[in-house]
């Protein structure tokens, strides 16, 4: 990151915590809009405990299956939450605002400097530093004006569920580890991811249940109300992925395609699944069956290879939900035609390097 962008940085920090500092001291509602995966869901609870403590009410939002932040029907719910401030974790940004009403953003996506939206701060490290999260991110603003020390396991939480065990390197999920165990900590994320990847969509659950651990271990073996909801979307979840494990792939040149009809957000995990056993392939499952007439697909690869790249080269102007994401965690949500079309590319690539 240039000097200029970090002076920026300072900037945008700062005007943070004076939002939600003036926020709480006004005893105003904030409006926690959040990713419903386990670094979203983390920095979410982190956001929840600080506004509270400062004063503020909290209202909580995450697009519902088929939405982004940038909905028109999701930004009307938030809108009618009546905020006087708007939090925003860990949904990617884009060029201009997804709410009228005063905004922060926190997100670690790579963004170029360029595209920054036009918020009243945007907290991000603009992907110059991929040993980070959201959840780190919010974790850090949070820490100097409200007492979330004791919550440090939840910024882990979400360094675990971005980065895997490259995460272990980080202060705090060392931490967090020597305090709570690694196998604590990844349970809890299993447990969280699930929620966003129910057929019901219920994020809240998980949102929920990290407001009422102390611990994490609290989500595996506790006694509250919502963490024995969340392992049983957990159970569901993990029987749909194991039935879409067994979908066979179909190998055309480079790529390989699985086709899943499942109303569960299960084809991430199918894709990292069998990048191991389809080591020199690019591995793309697609999922017809989460939102009608729209297909939603997750791109993954064993071999380090910039993902994000080879899907552009495909299909250079499919929009901004096209190739989104991680160079090496991508894909994408189109309409079914965009998608068929984008099977016909790759079958012509395959063809053409078959024939050369
Ligand atoms: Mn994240």
């Amino acid at each position: 990151m240039s000097m200029f962008a970090a002076a920026d940085q300072d900037q945008a920090r700062s005007t943070a915590r004076d939002l939600l500092c003036r926020a709480g001291g006004r005893g105003a509602r904030v409006a926690v809009v959040y990713h419903a995966d386990a670094d979203g869901t983390s920095a979410a609870a982190l956001a929840c405990f600080a506004a509270r403590a400062l004063g503020a009410e909290v209202a909580t939002a995450t697009p519902d299956k088929g939405e982004n932040v940038h909905s028109p029907a999701f930004g009307a719910r938030v809108e009618a939450t009546g905020a006087a401030l708007a939090v925003v974790l860990d949904t990617g940004s884009r060029p201009g605002r997804p709410f009228a009403m005063p905004t922060l953003i926190i997100d670690h996506h790579r963004v170029d400097p360029a595209q920054a939206p036009e918020v009243e701060a945007f907290v991000s490290t603009f992907g110059g530093d991929p040993m980070t999260s959201t959840s780190a991110l919010t974790y850090e603003l949070l820490a100097p004006i409200a007492p979330v020390a004791p919550r440090a396991w939840l910024a882990a939480l979400g360094l675990l569920g971005d980065l895997g065990d490259a995460a272990r390197r980080h202060p705090l999920v060392a931490a967090a580890a020597r305090e709570h165990g690694i196998g604590a900590l990844r349970e809890a994320v299993a447990l969280v991811n699930a929620a966003g990847r129910s057929e019901a969509h219920d994020a809240g659950v998980a949102l929920a249940a990290l407001l009422e651990a102390e611990r994490p271990a609290d989500l595996a073996r506790g006694g509250g109300e919502a963490a024995g909801r969340l392992r049983a979307l957990r159970q569901e979840v993990a029987a749909a992925t194991r039935r879409a494990i067994r979908v066979p792939p179909r190998v055309h040149g480079r790529w390989a395609v699985i086709q899943l009809d499942e109303p569960y957000r299960i084809h991430g995990p199918v894709a990292s699944a069998w990048t191991r056993r389809l080591a020199d392939q690019i591995v793309l499952v697609a999922n017809r069956g989460y939102v009608p007439g729209r297909v939603h697909f997750s791109v993954r690869s064993h071999r380090p290879l910039d993902l994000r790249a080879a899907l552009s080269a495909l299909l250079p102007d499919a929009g901004p939900d096209f190739a989104a994401g991680h160079d090496r965690a991508t894909g994408g949500i189109v309409d079914a035609a965009v998608f068929d079309e984008l099977l016909r590319r790759i079958q012509g690539e395959a063809a053409r390097e078959a024939a050369a």
